[in-house]
């Protein structure tokens, strides 16, 4: 049933049915690339969280394995098993995670490769430091550890919230992951770092300076990112930047690879009811992997991976194509919700230019990714993507200048009801769309209030993956 759903994705990796939220434990481990993620097997809604698994060569094919942590244990994580993080311990493959309720910290290691994993029978952590004003209902707001070693010991930090402060990014230190002592804050909100409480908090050097992702509570649209030093075991942040634009990215996780790479997913939330996603089955999709670099102004650069090329079928290719409101009858267009768009515009004197996706003969349904030059923005409007009344229509935008005389290069995946596009290989905007046509599947390039010149324009039709069950090994 799931197979002829118009806005389940074909390529994103998504579990076979039911709820997806945070990345975890990303790690690449005897080269292969295995993400865990928080998931509901039960049902489309979050509960009863359980840690997924898939393993993959390829960063694009994914093989779904059997889930890696199910609630269980009393005292340790009855009602769930929330996000953490995967390191290699002296060889052991080991995850660390937030056991709930009340909230504890956790550990489980797996002697067989990453299949099945043996929880510590205690928590290693079993309540948030004396003595700390902590934001939360009935129980504190104090979870997602992010583990790394360095020089003689381990470090984690926990994300929180202080009151009356802001959120907080809480350090421990261990000799060997069983015995850990709480030092203090690396960072607490201020004007740089938003946010009541921060959940998921991570911390990785890249070049010469230390990113640190926090995703913000209450807001929970955003993970941040802040770039900076790391240096006497406390952050010092010198920029902030969103990881995305849109309102579907959150509670982002990296990975560095062998070749040196930092990777990072993010959980893509749905915009659409609760209703909705209990109809559909499922709810909830991991992004591409984005591969992170510093940009020479000191942001935070993101680019698709580019093993995603090798999901690239049939190809258009076109060069120098003069686009203008007038000629809209006359522009060429393609069909498809399985998309890539790679596209290269001059600006001439067009106010507003970029693609109509999703666009129904006639427009009744129409989406618009495109670039604002008064406003210097780019933008996803989704105000028409949708005669369903009840699904997300704000428009989206992205801050993005455009120094004179350089070009708009536009990167889109179109998945369905995922749109996540990279522009300039700098910033990144994703959205969701839920049209209702089945023939709301029209991209043309478009411009309004004059002309724009569309340098190169490639088009793919992607590959729908199958992602492939573990089937055990019997006899
Ligand atoms: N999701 C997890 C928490 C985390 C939140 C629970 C972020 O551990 O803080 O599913 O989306």
């Amino acid at each position: 049933m799931l197979d002829h759903d118009p806005h389940r994705p074909r390529y994103h990796f998504m579990p076979e049915a039911n709820w997806l939220n945070d990345p975890n434990g990303l790690i690449q481990w005897r080269g292969r690339y295995h993400l865990f993620y928080q998931h509901n097997p039960a049902g489309p809604y979050h509960g009863n969280i359980h840690w997924g698994h898939a393993v993959s060569a390829d960063l694009v094919h994914w093989q779904r394995l059997p889930i890696a942590l199910a609630p269980g244990s009393d005292g340790l994580d009855q009602d769930g098993v929330w996000s953490g993080c995967a390191i290699n311990n002296h060889g052991v493959p080991t995850l660390l995670y937030t056991g709930v309720f009340p909230p504890r910290q956790c550990l489980a290691w797996s002697d067989d490769d990453l299949l099945t994993w043996r929880k510590h029978p205690q928590p290693i952590i079993s309540a948030p430091p004396a003595g700390l004003d902590l934001a939360g209902g009935r129980h504190p707001d104090w979870r997602d550890p992010w583990v790394w070693w360095d020089t003689d010991r381990w470090y984690m930090l926990i994300g929180t919230g202080l009151r009356g402060v802001g959120g907080a990014a809480l350090l421990y230190e261990s000799p060997d992951l069983l015995q850990w002592t709480y030092r203090h804050p690396i960072l607490t909100g201020d004007q740089l770092a938003p946010g009541a409480v921060w959940e998921c908090p991570s911390l990785f050097p890249l070049d010469d300076r230390h990113v640190l992702l926090i995703s913000t509570l209450p807001e929970f649209r955003h993970t941040y990112y802040l770039i900076g030093d790391y240096t006497q075991q406390r952050f010092h942040p010198a920029r902030r930047g969103k990881t995305d634009h849109g309102a579907y990215f959150y509670a982002a996780q990296t990975l560095l690879d062998d070749a040196g790479r930092r990777l990072m997913w993010g959980w893509l939330k749905e915009g659409r009811t609760r209703e909705a996603q209990s109809a559909a089955g499922w709810s909830g999709v991991m992004s591409l992997p984005r591969v992170l670099r510093l940009l020479p102004d000191g942001t935070l650069g993101m680019t698709a991976a580019p093993e995603l090329t090798v999901l690239r079928e049939q190809h258009v290719h076109l060069t120098n194509l003069v686009v203008s409101a007038h000629a809209a009858e006359t522009a060429p267009r393609f069909h498809g919700r399985c998309l890539e768009i790679s596209a290269e515009f001059d600006l001439l004197d067009a106010d507003r230019f970029g693609f109509w996706v999703h666009c129904a003969p006639g427009g009744d349904e129409r989406t618009l990714v495109a670039y604002d030059v008064d406003d210097q923005a780019l933008i996803i409007d989704r105000r028409q993507s949708s005669l369903d009344p009840t699904v997300d229509k704000a428009l989206e935008t992205a801050p993005l200048a455009l120094p004179a005389g350089e070009t708009l290069k536009l990167h889109i995946y179109l998945d369905q009801s995922v749109i996540e596009v990279f522009a300039n290989e700098q910033l990144c905007l994703t959205s969701r769309v839920y049209p209702t046509r089945s023939d709301s599947d029209g991209v043309s390039p478009i411009a309004f209030g004059g002309r724009v010149e569309l340098k190169s324009l490639d088009l793919w039709r992607m590959k729908a993956l199958e992602f492939s069950q573990w089937t055990p090994i019997t006899g």
